[in-house]
């Protein structure tokens, strides 16, 4: 083709990309761009400074750009590029997965690669199901997920997830799912600090669903350990022992899905070391590679890895993995990620931090049409009051409002929800709540 065919690029037309989870037209027509990030904060395509208060899409724990982190991407992919996984290995990757093992709570040492939080979710929910087939329970099929919950965008993860917006175009999804309800109890725990006191009983919903389908059919309960997508629901006191308590009782695989919380979101390495309760399983993405690389994973219990180590030697025991497990470049970022959250303390960080962030999040709760602010660790949600008729748009112009106001936070409907990096200075938060509270005002 001679140089006179190519048609030239024009740097700003945006049409060709279809935009996830985005309204495209809307943005096309008034796009906001980043261009640049370092630590806290992002450099927008004007050349404005923007504070980050959500690492990025709550993954960006350890701040943006970090030189080590950086540099061992840079010097892994000039020594090996790729490597296949299935059924050849390369150190890195086990030594990570070494590491994770010893990070991970209890006996959950155990640990298969993915490359994002909704192949972690698949991941997980075809291990409980194989399991469960393998120990002479095959009439274990019924996966339980919750009302409101996020598990990403796998058809396994929307069969079990509960945001109507994210299953009901997509057809009958997987059979034989249920829902426990979920935890949002404004009513009675509106503006609650931490852990809410009302609501362990909605636990038992699960004895309710076992009595219904038979414990029998039940393989494995799923659900976020604080919910972070529907607007930031931490679990009310005790209803997390309950749900293990539950499903101990019945032989029911237990999942904590901590793409969110893992990696010091709630001031410990996992929510589950957080509350105390250990799941059989947990998956996890996002803060593992610092969000450098994509990369997610799943921790197995050594006695559901144990059982499924059966049959001959030679037989491959698990029909399950991708291409790019354990792929070089992200074995390396998040290596390279862990190192940063140990040498600067940076879970610990996290805790340290918590409850000044609670305090300051909570003085929010003056500004107009908040009717409810929760938090938990270093991540909080409010609820803005939706305007009569359009749910939504409030959330969306306080986002907007807050962005170029110079913070970014996150939008889910009327909630907003912020969940700023580790490393983030005291000074910083003020910033944030400074904002927020005047975009909620201006938005108002
Ligand atoms: N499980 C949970 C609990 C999640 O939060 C996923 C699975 C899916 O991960 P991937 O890597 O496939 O996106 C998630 C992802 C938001 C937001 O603003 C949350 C997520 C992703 C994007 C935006 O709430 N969570
Ligand atoms: N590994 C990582 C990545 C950590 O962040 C931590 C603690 O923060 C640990 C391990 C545990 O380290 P130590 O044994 O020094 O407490």
């Amino acid at each position: 083709m001679s140089k006179a065919a190519l048609k030239p690029i024009d740097t700003n037309n945006l049409d060709a990309m279809w935009m996830p989870f985005s309204a495209n037209r809307q943005f096309k027509r008034t796009p906001r761009l980043l261009v640049g990030a370092k630590d806290m904060h992002y450099t927008a395509s004007d050349g404005r400074t923007i504070l980050d208060g959500t690492a990025g899409l709550w993954c960006v724990n350890a701040g943006h750009c970090r030189e080590p982190i950086v540099e061992a991407i840079r010097a892994q992919a000039a020594k090996m590029d790729f490597a296949p996984a299935f059924q050849m290995g390369h150190p890195t990757a086990f030594e990570l997965a070494a590491r994770l093992s010893q990070m991970a709570p209890a006996d959950l040492g155990k640990v298969f690669f993915t490359n994002s939080g909704s192949e972690s979710v698949d991941t997980a929910l075809k291990i409980a199901l194989a399991y469960h087939q393998v120990a002479g329970q095959a009439t274990r099929k019924r996966l339980i997920g919750r009302s409101r919950g996020y598990h990403g965008v796998g058809f396994g993860g929307i069969s079990v997830g509960g945001m109507v917006n994210n299953r009901k175009f997509f057809g009958a999804l997987l059979p034989g799912v249920d829902h426990l309800p979920h935890t949002h109890l404004p009513a009675r725990n509106a503006f609650s600090r931490g852990q809410p006191e009302h609501g362990a009983e909605l636990a038992d919903e699960l004895e309710r669903i076992v009595a219904l389908h038979d414990a029998s059919t039940i393989a494995a309960v799923i659900v976020e350990p604080c919910a972070g997508s529907t607007g930031y629901l931490p679990p009310p006191k005790g209803y997390l022992q309950r749900l293990r308590e539950i499903c101990t009782k019945y032989g029911i695989l237990l999942i904590f899905d901590e793409v969110i919380t893992g990696f010091g979101r709630l001031g410990a390495a996992f929510a589950a070391e957080h509350f105390g309760v250990i799941p059989d399983l947990m998956t996890v993405a996002k803060g593992i590679s610092n969000a450098t690389v994509p990369m997610g994973g799943v921790f197995v219990r050594k006695p559901v890895y144990e059982t499924l180590m059966n049959g001959p030697e030679n037989a491959i025991e698990l029909f399950h993995g991708y291409t790019y497990s354990a792929h070089p470049l992200a074995c390396a970022a998040a290596s390279a990620v862990l190192d940063i959250y140990k040498t600067e303390g940076l879970f610990q960080r996290a805790a340290e931090l918590s409850p000044y962030w609670e305090d300051a999040v909570h003085s929010l709760k003056s500004a107009p049409g908040v009717t409810d602010i929760r938090n938990l660790g270093l991540a909080a949600g409010i609820d803005l009051e939706s305007r009569p008729g359009a749910a939504g748009a409030r959330g969306y112009d306080t986002f907007v409002k807050a962005f170029e106001l110079g913070v970014m936070v996150r939008q889910a409907g009327d909630a907003l929800a912020m969940s700023p990096p580790l490393v983030i200075e005291k000074n910083q938060i003020d910033e944030i709540i400074d904002i927020v509270g005047k975009a909620i005002k201006q938005a108002a």
